[in-house]
């Protein structure tokens, strides 16, 4: 999803809302709300991505997607801005396609949730240790890697995210902390994220319709995952629930959950490779919705 003001009125169960500070809670500094892996050994040459794909039942609906895994995600993993760097600045909206071809990403996805009205970047975005957007703290799931290759998932204030001694090279926020250290983590996210105080039927309803999803996170080994399903709100796809689930069976020790619904996509050496289900202006075909940003990995 990305988020609109037009969506709270017609879809309240997609809304993630772009927050102002007085509705949510900030992460209090030195909370240590989160998880920090360490970087994994060095291996000599590079392994390309693996990228998988599924179909498989979730309560007896089959549902396609991928499922990538990418060893040393500090030298080939990156966030990229929409359209290229100043895409968040400028509040460009691409398609994971045209962002994703010119950086050369083997496998590409869509990101962060952003205003479907204004194309404004949400949360904090570091893209290639460049910070172009800031959540000020707001207590959303994020994941990121410091300098030194640290993978980092979970809630940062905004002091822990401007550190200037190990800081993030890359760093994306989602709505929802999939896994927390090898379990599922909805219940508290739920109640803890930035949405709840006005909003719980609807976070709710965010939580447990079935749609098209995305999440990011890494495995026992220290591995970066990326996960997509394909869907189509309250008729296809899969819930969060049953998404950390499939998660968790794959060795996944940390994920957030990203955009999903319309805004889902995968792309695959810079050719789309899923179904999304945005329709096109024909409303016969479907086409891949102009999202923020994206989740690359590339060569290192
Ligand atoms: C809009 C259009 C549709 C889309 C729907 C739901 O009405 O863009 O094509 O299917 O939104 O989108 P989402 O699942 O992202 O909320």
């Amino acid at each position: 999803w990305g988020a609109s003001l037009d969506d709270d009125l017609l879809l309240p169960y997609t809304r993630v809302r772009a927050r102002s500070a007085r509705d949510c809670a900030r992460v209090r500094v030195g909370s240590r709300e989160h998880e920090s892996w360490p970087p994994p050994p060095a291996t000599p040459g590079s392994r390309r991505p693996a990228a998988r794909t599924f179909v498989s039942h979730f309560a007896g609906r089959a549902v396609p997607g991928h499922l990538t895994r990418a060893a040393d995600p500090l030298r080939t993993f990156s966030v990229l801005e929409p359209g290229g760097p100043g895409g968040c600045a400028s509040r460009r909206r691409a398609t994971v396609e045209e962002t994703a071809r010119p950086a050369g990403c083997s496998v590409a996805q869509n990101g962060g949730f952003f205003r479907m009205d204004t194309g404004e970047c949400l949360g904090n975005v570091v893209s290639d240790a460049r910070r172009v957007s800031s959540a000020g703290g707001l207590q959303n799931a994020q994941f990121g890697i410091r300098r030194d290759g640290t993978l980092v998932t979970g809630y940062l204030s905004e002091e822990e995210v401007l550190d200037t001694e190990n800081p993030f090279v890359q760093l994306l926020s989602g709505v929802v902390w999939l896994i927390r250290n090898g379990s599922i983590y909805i219940n508290e996210s739920q109640a803890t994220e930035c949405d709840e105080t006005q909003e719980t039927g609807s976070f709710s309803k965010f939580i447990n319709v079935i749609s098209a999803r995305t999440a990011v996170g890494h495995d026992r080994k220290g591995q970066l995952v990326l996960f997509h399903a394909d869907g189509q709100t309250e008729q296809r796809g899969i819930n969060l629930w049953e998404m950390a689930e499939f998660l968790l069976k794959q060795d996944v020790v940390n994920a957030i959950n990203l955009d999903g619904g319309g805004s889902a996509t995968f792309v695959l050496n810079g050719t789309l490779a899923s179904y999304p289900s945005d329709h096109c202006q024909d409303n016969m075909w479907r086409c891949p919705r102009s999202v923020s940003t994206v989740v690359c990995l590339h060569e290192p």
